[in-house]
């Protein structure tokens, strides 16, 4: 299934029913009163946020979304039947948009988060709610009120508490299966990870914290190389960042040069982003030359730097527990 995390849909909600014109009929009662019954209310649209949604998927092509009108007022006082709300399901962490003023009309941070969006219209009233001491048979009644038409702009930047950036085929989402229940592909190629997994990550000191494993980030992602900065979207909501560095993949010359690269991508794609705690983990440890690169790296660094880095083996499960551990401590630092 394909990861679609932007849509424009288009929304109506339901028509109020029209009022009914109608006069009572018995047998041998030759003029009765109005009886005309009020037209029903307009379904609304309704839009809630639901766990089980994981992308905008259900929205590519389906675009054209209403719910029903209200049933026309019968005779007998007979209101007429409510309009069917539309229920719109959607992934947590969508923000939906007026399209045409770009205003947030709400932003579904919360599991079963629910709002309407178009009300429906109110049904018109009948013929018999006009009745007056100087019309005893009024004949007419009011048409519904319209529903309303609305453009809606979807987008959905996952919510996540810590985001895991850094190079392609640095390990990260290795390290996303060592630390949680998501399994994502693993390859030994660049771009193995084509979007977004989330993977929910429990410790002994607290609250699990999710963690957001997205594609690999390289030179000129800003302007679309590899797979550009679109996903970068995900993590924006995310306090904290794990950087990962391969350290086998280190350039003994200059140390210092693929975490500078991804770092200049990230504030090139936005200040904010780049801006969060980040955490600078070596990766793949175990490797017996990536030890020698990790010594050149942690001298290029002491000279820029005075905070620390974690060295661990993502495959080895090594080092893991002291980065779970760090990361909650800056968590608890971290605000939103
Ligand atoms: N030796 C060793 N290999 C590792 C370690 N962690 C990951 N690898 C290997 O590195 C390769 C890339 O791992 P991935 O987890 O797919 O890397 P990624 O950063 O998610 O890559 P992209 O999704 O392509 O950006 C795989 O062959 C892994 O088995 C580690 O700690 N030690
Ligand atoms: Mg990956």
């Amino acid at each position: 299934m394909k990861f679609i995390d932007e849509a424009t849909i288009t929304v109506r909600s339901g028509d109020g029913g029209r009022g009914c014109v109608s006069f009572r009929r018995e047998k041998f009662v030759p003029k009765g009163g109005p009886d005309g019954g009020d037209g029903g209310r307009g379904g609304d649209v309704i839009i809630k946020a639901s766990p089980r949604k994981r992308t905008l998927y259900d929205f590519r092509y389906q675009r054209n979304l209403a719910a029903k009108n209200g049933g026309y007022g019968q005779g007998a006082q007979k209101t007429g039947k409510d309009g069917e709300d539309l229920l719109l399901e959607l992934p947590p962490g969508t923000i939906i948009r007026n399209a045409e003023t770009g205003e947030v009309i709400t932003d579904l941070t919360q599991p079963e988060q629910r709002a309407v969006v178009a009300q429906g219209g109110r049904g018109g009233q009948g013929n018999r709610r006009f009745m007056t001491s100087t019309n005893r048979a009024p004949r007419f009644a009011q048409p519904g009120e319209p529903g309303q038409h609305l453009t809606l702009q979807l987008e959905l930047k996952l919510l996540a508490d810590v985001g895991l950036i850094g190079l392609p085929n640095v390990g990260k989402s290795t390290l996303i299966s060592a630390l949680s229940s998501a399994r994502p592909k693993i390859g030994d190629y660049p771009f193995t990870t084509l979007t977004p997994n989330l993977g929910v990550v429990k410790h002994p000191w607290g609250e699990p914290f999710v963690v957001a494993d997205i594609p690999g980030l390289i030179q000129g992602a800003h302007q679309g190389a590899g797979l550009g900065t679109q996903f970068l979207r995900h993590i924006e909501r995310t306090r904290v960042l794990v950087h990962l560095i391969d350290a086998a993949a280190i350039d003994p010359e200059d140390p210092l040069e693929g975490y500078k690269t991804v770092n200049r991508e990230l504030s090139l794609h936005d200040k904010k982003l780049a801006g969060k705690p980040q955490l600078v983990v070596l990766n793949k440890i175990d490797i017996p030359e990536a030890r020698e690169k990790a010594d050149r790296f942690a001298e290029a660094w002491a000279e820029e730097r005075d905070d620390d880095f974690l060295q661990i083996s993502a495959r080895g499960a090594e080092g893991t527990e002291k980065l779970v551990s760090a990361v909650v401590q800056m968590l608890d630092k971290a605000a939103l």
